[in-house]
């Protein structure tokens, strides 16, 4: 049997719980090999008032050049810094010659604000790679920065984040996967399948904290997930069940919300 295999781009923040340091644990432990290309290399997330940060992006496209004839089930591609870094992922995906299914987690911002490292040009250039998805991620916050819509808060209503996602398709991606809705007590997150015009919407109850890297640990579950077969609503029920648990055990214990969620202690809830 051929090796159910993914490739994860995305950086490595040594000390933070997100990004590769949550993608590799989580995607192995649903049973599929994982294989980490790094984007940046960090001390910590950019989310702490200081890090060491190296950008990685003549090394990863070494790398990445490395990998075209090593067969992924999929690619799943994460933060990125540079509209160089961009090119270099789009191209990749563009160029490769096997069979696979592509995650964009489009990582531009989070609260209505845009990450310090994200441009205009960076958006435009995340829109041809949204393009080559069959799933995309966003947050309300990228969703908004995706469509031109208006960022007002992430409690927007179940018709504007359809519209929102309608639009990303459009864009060419099949599956949108509009997260961090919220609503009185409530988060949720919107899935919408353009091929069959399926909309689907799962909801937990809103937590008090919110942990860096929450979007990274649903991506990655989501990835897993769709090399495994699940149907993407299955996929996104599985995400986001996961994700409150691992919110609610990880504020029991007693963790900062900037030290990421308590991959550790919660892999186990996932099979
Ligand atoms: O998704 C969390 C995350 C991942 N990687 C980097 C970040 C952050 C959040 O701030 O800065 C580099």
């Amino acid at each position: 049997m051929p090796t159910n295999q993914i490739l994860a781009i995305n950086d490595l923040s040594s000390l933070s719980r997100c990004s590769l340091g949550v993608a590799i644990p989580i995607i192995t432990r649903l049973g599929v090999k994982c294989a980490g290309v790094p984007t940046a290399i960090l001390s910590r997330h950019t989310g702490n008032a200081k890090y060491f940060f190296d950008d990685y992006t003549d090394k990863m496209k070494c790398m990445l050049d490395d990998m075209t004839n090593d067969v992924f089930s999929l690619i799943y591609t994460g933060f990125l810094g540079s509209e160089k870094q961009i090119d270099i992922v789009a191209d990749f995906i563009g160029n490769y010659k096997h069979k696979t299914m592509v995650l964009v987690d489009p990582v531009m911002g989070d609260n209505g604000d845009k990450y310090d490292t994200y441009t205009h040009d960076m958006c435009d250039k995340m829109k041809r790679l949204v393009s080559m998805a069959d799933i995309v991620t966003p947050n309300v916050t990228e969703a908004c920065l995706l469509t031109g819509e208006k960022y007002e808060s992430d409690f927007i209503s179940i018709e504007k984040a359809e519209k929102m996602a309608k639009a990303i398709s459009e864009l060419g991606a099949e599956n949108v996967i509009v997260t961090g809705i919220k609503c009185d007590e409530t988060i949720s997150n919107f899935v919408y399948n353009a091929k069959v015009g399926s909309k689907n919407i799962f909801t937990t109850p809103l937590c008090s904290v919110y942990y860096s890297g929450t979007g990274d640990v649903f991506a990655s579950v989501i990835s897993a997930c769709a090399t495994n077969d699940l149907d993407i609503e299955e996929a996104v029920k599985k995400a986001t069940e996961f994700t409150y648990k691992a919110t609610v055990k990880s504020y029991e214990m007693g963790i900062h919300p900037v030290e990421g969620i308590a991959i550790e202690s919660v892999i186990e809830y996932l099979k």
